[in-house]
């Protein structure tokens, strides 16, 4: 039995549409696990969320869960040689990023009529015809009401968009002009970056975060250094 990293593949000039499938992916590069890559089927999973692994006959879902297992399987650790204060400001911009920006960058992608159409209309398409605009409406709503709950969905786009600057701009300033965020090595923390940042800078769709990436002179090439280190495989694709 085998491992099975389950996500998306490229989509939208991206190695994969999720910033948490593209984490993994990186993670598992990181602890040298061998793995091979499927389409993830969601439905088939309890959370029905991607990235989940199948870890011979495990099944594992969440890409946090999924860096937990392995590290504890490997008795490998993706923070190694960062000190407890180091360690804080990694999960606490790891969340920042995902538990906020993937949030604005969502909304951006879903509730965008012309970005809704050109990128996640493509989900739809296996759904007949007659049924596919009910189907995009019902979730956009769910979405809609969703990140109103979350509170996002109350600020002004203006807002939300100052908000988006504010975390761009913080995580430039922690990398600074090294390679990476905390040294010349690629750790935990810079997956996650990679993840939000490549999703929310990719020219595909037309939103002010493409601009706040570029903006920043230590960005792109950030993501152009891992692109070419962790997804060859998916470019050449
Ligand atoms: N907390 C999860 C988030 C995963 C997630 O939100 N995945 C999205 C793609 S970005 C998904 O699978 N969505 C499919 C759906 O909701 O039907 C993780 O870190 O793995």
């Amino acid at each position: 039995m085998s491992t099975t990293l389950f996500g998306f593949p490229p989509m939208f000039d991206l190695p994969s549409p999720s910033p948490f499938v593209m984490k993994a992916d990186m993670q598992l590069q990181m602890l040298g696990v061998t793995f091979d890559r499927a389409r993830a089927e969601v439905e088939t999973v309890p959370k029905r969320k991607a990235p989940y692994v199948r870890d011979h006959g495990r099944l594992i879902e969440d890409s946090t869960f999924i860096r937990k297992h392995f590290e504890k399987k490997l008795g490998a650790d993706l923070d190694a040689g960062l000190s407890q204060e180091q360690r804080a400001f990694a999960w606490a911009l790891e969340r920042m990023l995902e538990d906020r920006l993937h949030f604005i960058n969502m909304m951006e992608r879903w509730l965008v009529d012309a970005n809704f159409y050109k990128g996640p209309y493509a989900f739809f398409q296996s759904i007949p015809a007659e049924a596919r605009e009910g189907a995009c409406v019902s979730v956009r709503d769910s979405m809609r009401t969703a990140m109103r709950r979350l509170g996002l969905g109350r600020h002004s786009f203006e807002e939300r968009m100052e908000l988006a600057a504010r975390d761009i701009n913080a995580v430039s300033a922690a990398l600074g002009d090294k390679d990476y965020i905390f040294c010349d090595t690629c750790m935990a923390v810079d997956a996650a970056a990679f993840g939000v940042l490549s999703s929310c800078g990719t020219p595909f769709f037309d939103t002010p975060l493409v601009d706040f990436v570029e903006r920043r002179d230590n960005l792109r090439p950030f993501l152009g250094r891992v692109q070419e280190r962790f997804f060859n495989h998916a470019l050449a694709a």
